[in-house]
């Protein structure tokens, strides 16, 4: 009798659903590694950038502005307000080895007669893409525009309008805040955190904030600002841009908030919460000793708030 080769079908069934069982026991494994490696990349941005911060400040004696408008600040009447809004992380290139694309910013351009925006050297740097200023477990999808993106963001503190150095956070508008003014320690104090980036579209609902020109609209009282239609779809999408959605985020309300940020109105006060995908339910933050923590989405808001301030004179225990 001729010996039977190979298997039967059952044989097969059942080792085909052997294999099926060990991939799906293996499968979110490896995601779960894939992830806790995008993670660490993103502890390790923030902890370059307050390294970054440490490093300006020795230079300059104080942090940088969370942004700044180098064209004319009081135009005439007639002409046109100043275009060239700076943000944060442009004053740190020196300090995570982007000299090069450093040297490309015009800083110094006052144009108020044209959108010096558009200029091309401008575009050149803004257009960079900074491997240290993006966080690899933002799920949205890089978008193609000529300015690059960051996940990073500033502390403005509770503040809605923080500018010229009168901030309850460490940065704001034209604000160039001293390491002495930190009274409430540098170790309870938050410098930087995580944002989730837009994809440009409005039409698609879920990364959208409420941005309104609306003179009826206060970004400060969030649970106003949503009667406004979500319809901004840019947040975090330029590193160089000195407009709040990129680079500064509010402690005036806890991590991934399940409402809609603000900008509201006139797009002078904001209210942008920090956002990340990270497994667990909230953000890593880099506070101003350059340590770091990761804030639970359910952080008690008074906590949350306190390490906000610079010098708000809370007493914040060190396991929040
Ligand atoms: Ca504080």
């Amino acid at each position: 009798m001729r010996k039977r080769v190979g298997f039967t079908m059952i044989e097969l069934l059942v080792v085909i659903a052997i294999i099926g069982i060990l991939v799906s026991l293996l499968l979110p494994a490896v995601q779960a590694a894939r992830e806790a490696a995008r993670r660490t990349q993103c502890n390790n941005n923030i902890k370059q950038l307050v390294l970054a911060l440490h490093n300006y400040a020795d230079v300059n004696r104080m942090f940088p502005p969370g942004h700044l408008e180098t064209g004319e600040e009081n135009p005439p009447p007639g002409g046109q307000t100043a275009q060239h809004q700076i943000g944060w992380l442009t004053y740190l290139l020196p300090y995570v080895e982007q000299s090069a694309t450093y040297k490309l910013v015009p800083f110094n351009e006052i144009n108020p007669s044209a959108n010096v925006n558009k200029n091309a050297a401008f575009f050149a740097a803004a257009g960079t893409l900074i491997a240290t200023f993006l966080c690899p477990s933002d799920p949205m999808p890089l978008v193609a525009l000529s300015t690059a993106p960051a996940n990073y963001v500033a502390n403005q503190g509770t503040d809605c309008m923080c500018q010229f150095n009168v901030c309850s956070g460490v940065f704001g508008h034209s604000t160039f805040t001293k390491l002495a003014w930190i009274t409430d320690g540098t170790s309870t104090t938050i410098a930087v955190s995580e944002t989730l980036r837009g994809d440009n579209n409005p039409a698609t609902l879920l990364d959208n904030y409420i941005s309104t020109s609306s003179t009826s609209a206060n970004a400060q009282d969030v649970t106003t600002c949503q009667s406004f239609a979500p319809n901004a779809s840019d947040r975090g999408l330029s590193w160089i841009g000195g407009q709040p959605q990129y680079n500064m985020f509010s402690t005036n309300r806890v991590p991934n908030d399940a409402l809609y940020d603000c900008r509201a109105p006139n797009y002078g006060c904001t209210n942008m919460a920090a956002r990340s995908a990270h497994s667990g339910g909230g953000v890593i933050v880099g506070m101003c000793d350059g340590s770091l923590h990761f804030i639970s989405q359910n952080i008690d808001l008074a906590t949350y708030q306190a390490l906000g301030t610079r010098s708000g004179g809370e007493i914040v225990s060190l396991d929040f």
